[in-house]
C-alpha cells in the first residue's frame, strides 16, 4: 500500500496535558429546563450544566505548570511582595511603561483612568464601544464617539484591520469639540465587539501623529494587544519575521498607557492593571487605589494572583502559543464558514461570531435575535456562548433608548488552552444543526432589565 504525504504540515499545541476535568453530559430536557430557570440568558446558566463554555475567554484559561509554580511563591505581605516587583519588571519589560498599579481585573483599572481623566462634558474617541471601558467614561461625565472605520460594522468585509481608527473621524471630531474636550483616545486592541478585529501599526502611527499634533493622549485597551500584535505578524508588511513580543513592545510606544484585564491574554483567571507614563495620573491612581482596591503593590490581588500574571505576560508573548492559539480560534471559524454559515470575516482573534442578523432573518432587533441563538445553542448541546449585539449595547445615556447596534452576534469565545480540535468539531456541528432548522425559532422578549451591564442579568421569555 502507498501513502501519499498531505500537501501541507499540520501544527499542533506547543503543550501537552497534565491534569483534566470532567465534562458533565446533560439531556435535552434538562438543558431547556435550565434554560428556562436562567430566564434566556445564558450568563445565568450554573457552568456544572454546560458541557463546552464558550461563554468567554475572560479568566478561563489553563494555566501552565511554571504559573502554578509561581502560585507557590506567593509573597502575601500586605505591602511590598516580591511578586508585586516581577509583575511591574514584566510589564516595564514586555509593554514599556513606566508606571503601574495592579487591580483586581480590567474594569478596576478603566475606573481609575477614567475618574482621573475625564471631566464632564469631555468626549472619548474609540475604536468601537466595549462595554464596561463606556460605562466608566460615561459615569465620569464623558461621551463616547465611535471613531472605528465604517468596514468594522459590515461582517462580511474582509479587510484584515478593522480595527482601525477612521482618522477622519478623529480629526473631525477634534475640530468640532477642541483638544481640550478630549482627554485622551481610547485605542482597544483588538476589537471585541467587531469580532476581535486588529488595528494595524500604520493606523495606531497614524493616531499617534495627530494626537502628538493636538497634545491628546492615547490610552490602549491592552486586554488582548498581544492577539493583535500576532495579527500584525501576519498580516502587515514588514513585520512577518520580527517576534510577536517585539512587535507589541513597539505598538504601546505609540500609546501613553493602557488598561489591562490580564484574564485574556496574560493566561490569568483574576487580575489586570492600569501602566501610565506620565507621573500625575500615576500619583493620583496611586493614591486612588487604596480607596477602591487596596495597597499599590497588590490592587485587591493575592501575591500569587500577581506572581501569575507576571509569569503569563512571559507565556503570552511566545510565537508558538499566539499561533496556537489564534490557529484555534481559526479552525472553528474555518469550519463554520465552508458550511455556509454566516460569521464575522475575517476570523477574530479569541472568538467566532456568529452573525445572528442573517442567521435568523424572520426576527427584528427588538425581538434579540443573538440572545434567542445563543440560548437555542445552548439547549441544542450545551454550547454556551454570549450574546454581542443590542442587549450587550445597551441604552443610550441621554434619551434611555435601546442603542440598535448594526452587529447582532454571538460569540463563540475560545478559552486558551482548554479545548481540543474535537470540541472544536463538536461545537461547529451544534451550530450547523441550528442553523438546519432556524426558520421554526421563535425571538424573545426581556422582562427583566438591570440598570448598568444589562447583558449580565436581563432575563427574558420566549415570545
Ligand atoms: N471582557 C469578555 O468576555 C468579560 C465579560 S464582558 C464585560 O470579553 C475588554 C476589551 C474586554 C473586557 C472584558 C474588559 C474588562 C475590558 N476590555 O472583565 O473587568 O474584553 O477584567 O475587563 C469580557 P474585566
Amino acid at each position: 500500500m502507498t501513502h501519499t504525504r498531505p500537501v501541507r504540515r499540520s501544527w499542533a499545541e506547543p503543550y501537552k496535558i497534565k491534569m483534566v476535568e470532567r465534562l458533565k453530559m446533560t439531556t435535552q430536557e434538562q438543558r431547556t429546563k435550565a434554560m428556562q430557570d436562567a430566564g434566556y440568558n445564558t450568563f445565568l446558566l450554573h457552568s456544572e450544566d454546560v458541557y463546552i463554555d464558550l461563554l468567554t475567554d475572560s479568566g478561563t484559561s489553563a494555566m501552565s505548570d511554571y504559573q502554578w509554580a509561581g502560585m507557590m511563591m506567593g509573597d502575601e505581605s500586605y505591602s511590598g511582595s516580591q511578586n508585586f516587583y516581577n509583575l511591574e519588571a514584566n510589564i516595564q519589560k514586555y509593554y514599556g511603561y513606566k508606571h503601574i498599579i495592579p487591580t483586581h481585573q480590567g474594569r478596576g483599572a478603566e475606573h481609575f483612568l477614567s475618574r482621573i481623566c475625564i471631566k464632564p462634558g469631555d468626549y472619548v474617541p474609540g475604536n468601537m464601544y466595549f462595554t464596561t471601558t463606556r460605562l466608566h467614561q460615561e459615569l465620569a461625565g464623558g461621551t463616547f464617539v465611535d471613531i472605528i472605520v465604517d468596514e468594522a460594522h459590515d461582517p462580511n468585509n474582509l479587510d484584515p484591520f478593522k480595527g482601525n481608527v477612521d482618522i477622519r473621524k478623529l480629526d473631525d471630531l477634534i475640530t468640532r469639540v477642541g483638544a481640550d474636550k478630549i482627554p485622551y483616545v481610547s485605542v482597544a486592541a483588538t476589537v471585541n465587539m467587531a469580532g476581535g478585529q486588529p488595528i494595524s501599526m500604520q493606523n495606531m502611527r497614524e493616531v499617534h501623529a495627530l494626537c502628538q499634533k493636538h497634545g491628546i493622549k492615547i490610552m490602549l485597551d491592552a486586554t488582548r494587544a498581544v492577539e493583535n500584535a500576532y495579527f500584525i505578524q501576519q498580516r502587515e508588511e514588514g513585520y512577518s519575521t520580527t517576534p510577536v513580543a517585539d512587535i507589541l513592545k513597539e505598538f504601546c510606544s505609540y500609546t501613553d498607557g493602557c488598561t489591562m484585564s490580564g484574564k485574556k491574554d496574560l493566561l490569568v483567571n483574576i487580575g489586570g492593571f492600569l501602566a501610565i507614563n506620565d507621573d500625575t495620573i500615576y500619583e493620583e491612581a496611586r493614591n486612588l487605589v487604596v480607596v477602591y482596591e487596596g495597597m499599590h503593590t497588590y490592587g485587591g490581588l493575592a501575591g500569587r494572583d500577581m506572581e501569575a500574571m507576571a509569569r503569563g505576560i512571559e507565556e503570552a508573548v511566545q510565537d508558538d502559543h499566539i499561533r496556537a492559539r489564534v490557529g484555534q480560534v481559526e479552525y472553528l471559524g474555518d469550519l463554520l464558514t465552508s458550511w455556509g454559515v454566516p460569521i464575522v470575516l475575517p476570523v477574530g482573534g479569541h472568538a467566532v461570531y456568529l452573525n445572528a442578523k442573517t442567521f435568523l432573518p424572520h426576527l427584528t432587533q427588538d425581538q434579540f435575535p443573538a440572545q434567542t441563538l445563543a440560548a437555542e445553542l445552548y439547549m441544542n448541546s450545551g454550547v454556551r456562548s454570549m450574546e454581542r449585539g443590542i442587549v450587550s449595547a445597551g441604552r443610550d445615556a441621554k434619551t434611555g433608548n435601546h442603542h440598535y447596534p448594526k452587529l447582532e452576534l454571538v460569540r463563540l469565545t475560545i478559552p486558551r488552552r482548554v479545548y481540543t480540535q474535537a470540541h472544536m468539531d463538536v461545537t461547529a456541528e451544534s451550530v450547523l444543526d441550528v442553523f438546519e432548522r432556524r426558520d421554526e425559532i421563535r425571538g424573545l422578549e426581556m422582562i427583566y432589565e438591570p440598570k448598568y451591564l444589562r447583558f449580565f442579568q436581563a432575563r427574558f421569555r420566549q415570545l
